[in-house]
């Protein structure tokens, strides 16, 4: 049984607040909220209760309450009474392997990305997602690959779900020529137009008037330019930590994509922290879901260290964005295993608080809900696990193998060329050179 509250859900009219069953219903009885699947926890309520959770999370009110009562404050008794299992699963065989599979690969990766990182083989910043695994996985498997994912500094995994190659990323750490882009952009930067994987950034927020572009472009192709698309329409999630909402590109990108009606789910990694900052301390309301309404668009909070539950409130997210309804914001509490990044003590976090949060790890979690369940077996996740250790392996080989890039790739795509912009000697735009973007300087 989770810790968290499951979903709760308010929508844009106040007299419309909507929370899962999962969770408890607000006291001013709420009404489903927006068309959506009977089963959806969008619209599912429990009338019959009347006492409201959020009342009692120190995520609301007492913010000097120590963190790991956000988890803990939330249960209510009937949730806790409630039996632990349900009969038939969520998700069919294949679909669980699929998810294991994605939280094995992007945990497995990323603990080598430690080593190889202490060994000297990457330079520079490196964030790790370990912990957060569930929010990844839960989301960008039910994407195809049109739709797009725009990712913040933390982004290998987010890369990985959305498949780009494993060697492509290992190469790009070790600032390798094969890496998915040239050895240029490094950790922070993973791109893969192929994948439609539109960015790591290192500036918070960066991503998420980008994440907004593409949304727009997808809705004025099938609106505008008529574009056809069985789908729907092609559907961008942004992904950006709680740290990130405080800044203002958040708030004009929430507007402009509610008033445009864009096809985006916004999607908040809340791990609680901000580098050294917990979340508690610097955000005036820190439950960030809300703000959703504010802007005219459904908020949820969904525990994001169970995969299951994000995919169930990411699938319809996502339907909702490709139907034409709109953006959603989606806030995943969440908990990241490792310090901010690799050049991080991680000396802030209190101990107990590390240690409840491991108790929670969402691929511990899946593996018990899989042979609880009988959709696979011990032997069968072994083999998965030893496939992706393989996989893993390869990445390294391939990585540490593969050339630098060349000493005149080094002013390519730099927006600053040490020979000038302007008006070249044949009076035409420097810009208007196609090899513009290779660089004029000698290197
Ligand atoms: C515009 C900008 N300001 C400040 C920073 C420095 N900075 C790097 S990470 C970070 C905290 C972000 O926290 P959060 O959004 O919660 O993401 P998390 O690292 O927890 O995934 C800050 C302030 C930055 N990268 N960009
Ligand atoms: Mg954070």
């Amino acid at each position: 049984m989770s810790a968290f509250s499951a979903v709760k859900i308010l929508h844009a009219h106040p007299s419309l607040a909507v929370r899962s069953s999962a969770a408890e219903s607000s006291s001013n009885k709420p009404k489903p909220s927006f068309p959506s699947s009977p089963s959806s926890p969008f619209n599912s309520t429990n009338p019959s209760s009347s006492s409201s959770s959020l009342s009692s999370s120190p995520l609301r009110g007492n913010r000097r309450r120590p963190i790991l009562a956000v988890s803990s404050d939330v249960v209510s008794k009937k949730q806790q009474q409630r039996p632990p299992l349900v009969a038939t699963p969520a998700v069919t065989r294949e679909e669980s392997l699929e998810l294991y599979e994605d939280m094995i690969l992007g945990r497995t990766f990323e603990d080598m990305c430690a080593q190889m990182y202490y060994r000297g083989k990457m330079f520079g910043f490196v964030h790790l997602y370990n912990g957060q695994e569930a929010v990844s996985t839960g989301f960008i498997k039910l994407l195809s690959r049109a739709d797009s994912v725009v990712s913040t500094y933390r982004d290998h995994v987010h890369a990985l779900s959305k498949g780009v190659p494993a060697r492509a990323v290992m190469a790009e750490l070790f600032g390798k020529a094969t890496g998915c882009c040239r050895g240029q952009g490094g950790s922070m930067h993973m791109f893969s137009a192929e994948h439609n994987l539109l960015g790591g950034f290192a500036f918070i927020g960066e991503g998420i008037p980008v994440a907004t572009g593409a949304a727009f472009t997808s809705k004025y192709r099938y609106e505008v330019l008529k574009e056809s698309n069985p789908n729907g329409l092609d559907v961008t999630l942004a992904f950006f930590g709680d740290g990130t909402c405080n800044n203002g590109q958040f708030f004009e990108c929430l507007n402009m994509a509610q008033l445009w009606k864009l096809p985006i789910v916004f999607v908040v990694e809340n791990n609680l922290w901000a580098i050294g900052m917990s979340h508690l301390r610097s955000t005036s309301d820190p439950e960030i879901w809300k703000k959703g309404p504010a802007f005219g668009m459904p908020g949820v909070h969904v525990d994001g260290m169970d995969v299951l539950k994000v995919r169930e409130v990411a699938k319809e997210a996502i339907e909702r964005a490709r139907r034409g309804e709109g953006p959603t914001l989606v806030e995943c509490e969440t908990y990241r295993f490792r310090g901010h990044s690799l050049a991080d003590p991680d000396e802030l976090r209190k101990p107990d608080e590390k240690a409840h949060y491991a108790t929670r790890d969402p691929i511990t979690a899946l593996k018990k809900y899989i042979l609880e369940h009988n959709l696979a077996s011990e032997s069968e996740l072994k083999t998965i696990e030893k496939k992706i250790d393989d996989e893993i392996e390869e990445a390294v080989e391939f990585a540490d193998s593969s050339p630098h890039p060349p000493r005149s790739q080094l002013l390519e795509n730099v927006f600053a060329d040490p020979k000038g912009f302007g008006i070249g000697p044949d009076g035409k735009y420097r810009c208007e050179d196609p090899k513009f973007t290779q660089g004029t300087a000698q290197v």
